[in-house]
């Protein structure tokens, strides 16, 4: 397909922002080739700047659940905007949105809004090492929290991508008190509060790893995790950036019915504009500032435009049926793929929970990041390519989610297993 444009727009990106993104999974860095420009979404589509059009399985990464340009959204941040961007006070419309939250997420009971999930996953953090006065905190290979110095450790996501293990810039002091075990392996975990007892303020985990591409809990490994937390003082901290209100519309603590003590929120509760948020226990929250003494701030914390999307996103997306819609057409999605691989004879391996799902390329089953690092990253480059020629826009990255709207409808799913027939062939 044409991209010239994308070319040239790339080409001087390049001159004025490093890699020429701002944000490094979007160089097609894993794939090869090139990134597209892209003009504007509609639905379930985006348009780049050669006018091709792709379904969208990206959602800016997650957070447009009703898919682009949605009606409601869109009249929701006109109206605000009329009224003032921001103003550096508190508004309704924050206790609006941290009342949905409350509701929808079980274990919260306070919440407080940021601009992004690293400032949620960093607050959260701080939090947890002010209410136990521990240093430690423990995450999982393969898990991205963010960027925030103490968590750019064996992360998953764009670090996995770009191979980077540890990135350049982050002192020794900052990631000295942070301990890493293999994701779903609970007798890790169990080892290092042997090793370091009294000293763990919490473990942060993704409770349905989205980062590594989609890899679920093993049977009894949160609520491994909960037991061992409560056992040696330590709080549970589940970071559903991603996982909230797509595993299900309560996250994955709703799912699994395990409860943790703090979560982190980002993404769908912004409707696509910067949005992050850290709640739980109301006696642990009221020890943020100005409550308590945990000091944490921010000039656009709890934005007007953010929480009017926020709201809107939230409204349209727990109407009845619209959930379920998407899972189904996930469901019908991962089954018509699995068929175009078998015709194929490319080995894959699927997981999907709720909205969010991942094809590995590599014979399963997949539980943890070593068993990730081992897929066919060339197969899923040459795959991705076939199914960008076919008009189907995946993550540029075996390491990331896959992620439907409820935009998308059964001609969408059914182009995309056309697509994927196809894209197989040329593996
Ligand atoms: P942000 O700072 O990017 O808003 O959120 C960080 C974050 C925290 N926790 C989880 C579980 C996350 O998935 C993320 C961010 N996710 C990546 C996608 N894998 C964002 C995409 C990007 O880095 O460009």
């Amino acid at each position: 397909m044409k991209i010239a444009r994308s070319r040239k727009l790339f080409a001087e990106a390049k001159e004025v922002i490093p890699g020429g993104v701002d944000s490094p999974v979007r160089a097609f860095r894993a794939v090869g080739g090139q990134p597209l420009f892209i003009e504007r979404g509609e639905g379930p589509y985006i348009y780049d700047a050669d006018g091709n059009r792709y379904v969208d399985y990206v959602l800016s990464w997650g957070p447009l659940a009703l898919g682009h340009a949605h009606p409601a959204v869109v009249k929701a941040i006109q109206e605000q905007a009329g009224r003032g961007t921001s103003y550096g006070a508190p508004t309704e419309l924050e206790t609006e949105l941290a009342r949905m939250v409350i509701d929808l997420v079980p274990s919260v009971e306070m919440v407080r809004l940021v601009n992004s999930g690293t400032e949620a996953t960093m607050s959260a953090l701080r939090l947890a090492r002010a209410y136990t006065k521990r240093d430690k905190i423990v995450k999982f290979h393969g898990c991205y929290h963010g960027h925030a110095d103490m968590l750019l450790v064996q992360a998953g996501s764009g670090v996995a991508t770009l191979g980077l293990p540890d990135s350049p810039g982050v002192p020794r002091g900052a990631t000295q008190d942070t301990l890493v075990a293999p994701y779903n392996d609970l007798e890790a975990v169990r080892r290092l509060f042997e090793e370091y007892p009294g000293e763990i303020a919490a473990i942060i985990v993704e409770p349905v790893a989205g980062n590594m591409g989609v890899v679920p809990p093993a049977d009894g490994f949160l609520e491994g995790l909960r037991r061992l937390t409560e056992e040696h003082g330590s709080l549970l901290i589940f970071d559903e950036v991603m996982t909230g209100f797509r595993v299900a519309l309560g996250g994955a603590q709703s799912l699994y019915g395990v409860m943790p003590d703090l979560t982190t929120l980002g993404k769908v509760i912004g409707g696509g504009l910067p949005v992050g948020a850290y709640g739980g226990r109301k006696e642990i929250m009221e020890m943020v500032a100005p409550a308590g003494p945990v000091y944490q701030a921010g000039t656009l914390s709890g934005n007007p435009l953010a929480m009017a999307a926020g709201i809107a996103t939230l409204k349209e997306l727990t109407k009845p049926g619209v959930f379920d819609g998407m899972v189904a057409h996930v469901k019908a999605l991962g089954e018509g793929i699995a068929t175009a691989a078998e015709s194929a004879r490319v080995p894959i391996y699927q997981t999907r929970v709720g909205t969010m799902f991942s094809t590995f390329f590599r014979e399963g089953p997949i539980r943890n990041w070593e068993d990730v690092s081992r897929c066919d990253t060339d197969a899923f480059g040459r795959f991705f390519h076939g199914m960008l020629e076919g008009g189907i826009y995946i993550a540029p990255s075996q390491f990331e989610a896959g992620f439907i709207s409820a935009a998308h409808g059964d001609a969408e799913v059914q182009a995309t297993i056309s697509a994927a027939e196809s894209a197989f062939e040329g593996i």
